[in-house]
C-alpha cells in the first residue's frame, strides 16, 4: 500500500519560512511507516529541495536558514477583497507538484496536513490540485481540523479530528485500509520521519506536546492533553541520526512548554557534550518565570542562538489572561540571560497587540520593559482561536460569529473589518515604532 503525505500550499498576504516544518506530519509519515505502508512526502514549503530551482526562482537564505517563500500572486477570496494588500501562493508552484505526482505515481491514499486555521485556502486548494489528478481518498488533519472540525469537513478530504496518532489505526479501518496498533508511547520511541527529504536547510524538533498552563487566549490546551515529554536521551539519538544524514547548521525547537518538561537541563548537558558544531533556537516564547541560572548558563554553552520569551502584554491583562508572566518575571529572566552572556540580537520577547481589552499604552509600556532591559522586541498580531476562554468571552458578549470563516481571523486581516480590537493604522504605528526601535542605537548602549 502506497501513501502519500503532502504539506500544502499557504495563502496569505504574507508567509515567511521561520524554521517552518510539517513534523506533526513527520510523524505521520512514520506511524504509516510502522503500519507497514510505503510512504512518500511531498512538502510543498520545502524552500531547499533540489528539485525546486528547475520550477522557481529561490530566495537565498536569510539568517539561519529561514527565508523568503517562492510566491505567486493569486486572486484574493472574495471576504479579503477590501484588504489593501496582495494576496499570494506561498511554496512551491503547481509545475512543481505536477511533476513530482509524476514521478511519485498511483498511490492507494493521500494525507494532508495543515497547521494555521485561516491558512485553509492553501489546503483546500493543494486538495483540488490532488482531487483533479488521483482518485483516491484523501485524509486531512493537523491544527485546522482539531479547531474547525465541520470547516474542514467541506474541503472535500475526510476529516481526521484527533491530535493522538493512536486513534490512527482505527479510522483507517473504518476506511477499509489496513492498520496495526500505534505504540501508545509513540512520542517517545517515534522519529519524525525526516529521511522522506532529500535536503533541508535545518531541523525542527519538539521534545513535548502539550502545555501546563491556560492561557485566555491559546489553544495550546484544547491541542493537547497535558504535558508529554520525550527523554532527553530520545532527543539526543534523534538529533544525531539527523545530523548525520543532512549537513544542516541548525537546530530548533517548536516545543510550547520546554522549560515546564523537568528535564529540559537534562537535555541541554546532552547537547553541550555532544559539542555538534550547530547553533540551536528556540523560536516558540519559553516562560520566563521557570527560566534560572543554571539553565541559561547551558542554553549558551550549547550554543543556542535564538531565544525568545513570551511576555505578551503588560498591564492588568497579565493576570486576566491566566498570570502566565509577569513583568518582574521577564525582568529577571533578561538580566540572567545577560548574566550568561546572550545580547539582545538573540534574546527576544513576544509582545501581542490587539488583545481583547488591550490598550495600546498595555503594548508600549511593555515595549520600554524590553527595552529598559535590553532584549529584543517581536510584535505578534492577536487572532481569536476557537477552543479559547477570550473565544467564549467574545462569542458570549457577541463580538465574534462562532461561525465565522476563518480565514477572517488572520491576524493581518483582522484590524481591517473587528470593531472591538485596535485600528490598522494603531497597529501599525506600534509595528513602526518597535521597528525603528530595533534599528535605533537604544539596544546597543547594553553591554
Ligand atoms: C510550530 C508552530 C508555529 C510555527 C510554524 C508552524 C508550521 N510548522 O507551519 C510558527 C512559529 C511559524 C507559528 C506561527 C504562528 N502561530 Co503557531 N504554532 C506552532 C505550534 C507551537 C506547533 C505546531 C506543531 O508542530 N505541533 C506539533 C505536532 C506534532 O502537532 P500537529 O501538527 O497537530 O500534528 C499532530 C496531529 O494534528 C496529527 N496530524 C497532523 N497532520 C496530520 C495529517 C493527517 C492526514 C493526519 C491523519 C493526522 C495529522 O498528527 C500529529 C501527531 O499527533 C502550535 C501549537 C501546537 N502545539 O500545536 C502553534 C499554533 C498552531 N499556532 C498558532 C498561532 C495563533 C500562531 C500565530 C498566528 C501566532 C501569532 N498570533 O502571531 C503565528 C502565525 C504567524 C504567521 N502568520 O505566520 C495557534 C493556531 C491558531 C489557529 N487558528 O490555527 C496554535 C495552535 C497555538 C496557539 N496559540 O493556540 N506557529
Ligand atoms: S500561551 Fe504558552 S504558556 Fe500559555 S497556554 Fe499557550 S503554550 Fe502554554
Amino acid at each position: 500500500m502506497k501513501v502519500l503525505l503532502v504539506n500544502p500550499w499557504i495563502h496569505d498576504f504574507a508567509a515567511y519560512d521561520f524554521w517552518l516544518k510539517p513534523i506533526g506530519l513527520l510523524y505521520v509519515a512514520r506511524a504509516m511507516e510502522w503500519m507497514g505502508y510505503e510512504v512518500h512526502l511531498v512538502d510543498l514549503l520545502n524552500r531547499h529541495d533540489p528539485d525546486l530551482p528547475r520550477f522557481a526562482r529561490v530566495p537565498k537564505d536569510k539568517r539561519y536558514g529561514t527565508g523568503k517563500f517562492p510566491s505567486q500572486v493569486i486572486e484574493k477570496p472574495e471576504m479579503l477583497k477590501s484588504v489593501p494588500r496582495r494576496y499570494k501562493r506561498y511554496g512551491a508552484p503547481p509545475e512543481f507538484l505536477e511533476w513530482k505526482l509524476r514521478e511519485i505515481g498511483n498511490v492507494d491514499l493521500i494525507m494532508v496536513t495543515s497547521t494555521l486555521s485561516y491558512w485553509y485556502p492553501g489546503v483546500w486548494e493543494t486538495i483540488r490540485f490532488l482531487k483533479s489528478r488521483y482518485d483516491v481518498p484523501i485524509v486531512l488533519g493537523g491544527v485546522y481540523p482539531r479547531l474547525f472540525p465541520e470547516h474542514a469537513k467541506k474541503s472535500g478530504a475526510i476529516v481526521y479530528e484527533k491530535g493522538d496518532l493512536v486513534f490512527l489505526p482505527s479510522f483507517l479501518e473504518s476506511l477499509g485500509f489496513p492498520s496495526k496498533e500505534i505504540p501508545a508511547d509513540w512520542f517517545e520511541v517515534f522519529d519524525p520521519m525526516y529521511e522522506l527529504y532529500n535536503r533541508v536547510g535545518y531541523l525542527v524538533f519538539i521534545t513535548t506536546l502539550g502545555c501546563p498552563f491556560r492561557c485566555s487566549y491559546c489553544a495550546v490546551h484544547r491541542l493537547w492533553n497535558g504535558l508529554r515529554v520525550r527523554t532527553p536521551e530520545r532527543v539526543v539519538e534523534t538529533i544525531e541520526k539527523y545530523l548525520n544524514i543532512f549537513k544542516v547548521e541548525d537546530v530548533v525547537f517548536f516545543d510550547d512548554a520546554i522549560l515546564a518538561s523537568g528535564r529540559f537541563k537534562d537535555l541541554l548537558k546532552l547537547i553541550v557534550e555532544k559539542r555538534w558544531p550547530v547553533r540551536f533556537h528556540l523560536p516558540n516564547g519559553i516562560h520566563a518565570r521557570l527560566l534560572d541560572e543554571e539553565t541559561a548558563f547551558l542554553l549558551k554553552e550549547a550554543n543556542f542562538r535564538t531565544i525568545k520569551l513570551g511576555y505578551e502584554t503588560s498591564g492588568r491583562l497579565q493576570r486576566e489572561t491566566g498570570g502566565k508572566v509577569y513583568d518582574e518575571d521577564l525582568v529577571r529572566a533578561a538580566r540572567i540571560l545577560r548574566k550568561a552572556g546572550f545580547t539582545e540580537k538573540e534574546v527576544s520577547a513576544y509582545i501581542m497587540v490587539n488583545m481583547p481589552g488591550q490598550t495600546k499604552e498595555d503594548v508600549l509600556n511593555a515595549i520600554k520593559v524590553c527595552l529598559s532591559e535590553g532584549i529584543g522586541i517581536s510584535i505578534n498580531e492577536y487572532t481569536p482561536i476557537p477552543g479559547t476562554k477570550d473565544w467564549e468571552k467574545l462569542v458570549e458578549e457577541g463580538k465574534l460569529d462562532p461561525d465565522i470563516d476563518p480565514v477572517l481571523l488572520n491576524n493581518t486581516v483582522l484590524p481591517f473589518w473587528w470593531k472591538y480590537g485596535m485600528s490598522y493604522e494603531e497597529i501599525q504605528e506600534i509595528k513602526n515604532f518597535a521597528q525603528k526601535l530595533k534599528k535605533s542605537e537604544v539596544y546597543r548602549e547594553f553591554p
